[in-house]
């Protein structure tokens, strides 16, 4: 059964350092399908989109994989000559895929799964088919982002493409604020009291720094990617597409 989060429920913990230790991964899921709008369909839209990009022979990255979820939904639909590379630098996250991937059917045939506990900025990137920041580069220091896109777009094969979803920023404070407000109101829905939305505010509040759409379309567009497509927008959250072009 799904262990419900209470992280921030009491106020005995140190606010202002949020961590992704075992606390966290032992009711992750949890915590993300309530906190973040629209998650559970952009995971089964990766599965799809996966088997659309990925090509025989190839590599995909799941990067801040977390428990696996894109991963996991991935393998069984990739071909069996493919590898995903599942990359978190949280011990406690890759621990606990480690036991799950391990209790996964095998047999089924799929991609084969190689688990790396290390920093995405420390990753070389190879033979890409199809790359995956599923609200992951938003946990990136903004001067470091640019540095991990141009090394997936030189590791990428020609027609591959990279997925990144992330909270956003407005620029127009009236949509800041109502965007805000509505995704406030999503986590009420969800059950989070008052004290734990603040809380992990403010603990999320230094490690986690939104950027507007068009600052990542400018972003990936002057890196070298062809084509940039958002396609989900729920509240504040987002994701979007950007292909390799062919040639
Ligand atoms: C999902 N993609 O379920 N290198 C590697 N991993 C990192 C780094 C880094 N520099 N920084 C943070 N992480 C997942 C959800 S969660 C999103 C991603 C969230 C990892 C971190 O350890 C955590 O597991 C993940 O990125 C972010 O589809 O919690 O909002």
């Amino acid at each position: 059964m799904e262990s419900v989060d209470r992280v921030f429920q009491t106020d005995h913990r140190r606010v202002g350092d949020f961590q992704f230790d075992d606390e966290v991964a032992r009711v992750f899921p949890n915590m993300i399908s309530r906190s973040v709008p629209g998650y559970g369909s952009i995971l089964s839209m990766i599965e799809q989109l996966a088997e659309r990009f990925v090509v025989t022979n190839s590599h995909v990255y799941d990067l801040g994989c977390s428990l696996g979820a894109a991963t996991l939904l991935m393998r069984p639909r990739l071909p069996g000559d493919c590898k995903i590379y599942a990359i978190d630098n949280s011990t406690a996250m890759v621990s606990r895929l480690r036991e799950k991937l391990t209790s996964v059917d095998s047999n089924g045939g799929g991609a084969r799964v190689e688990i790396l506990e290390t920093d995405m900025r420390d990753v070389q990137f190879s033979n890409a088919s199809f790359v995956v920041l599923n609200f992951t580069l938003q946990f990136l220091p903004v001067a470091q982002r640019r540095d991990v896109l141009q090394r997936v777009y030189q590791g990428m094969l020609p027609g591959g493409a990279l997925l990144v979803s992330e909270k956003l920023r407005f620029a127009q404070p009236e949509q800041q604020d109502w965007l805000t407000n509505l995704h406030l109101d999503f986590k009420r829905a969800n059950g989070y009291s008052e004290m734990e939305i603040a809380q992990k505010r403010t603990a999320l509040e230094q490690q986690l720094v939104p950027e507007t759409m068009g600052e990542h379309i400018e972003r990936l567009e002057a890196i070298g990617f062809s084509t940039i497509v958002p396609w989900f927008q729920c509240f504040n959250f987002a994701s979007m597409l950007a292909v390799k072009s062919e040639t």
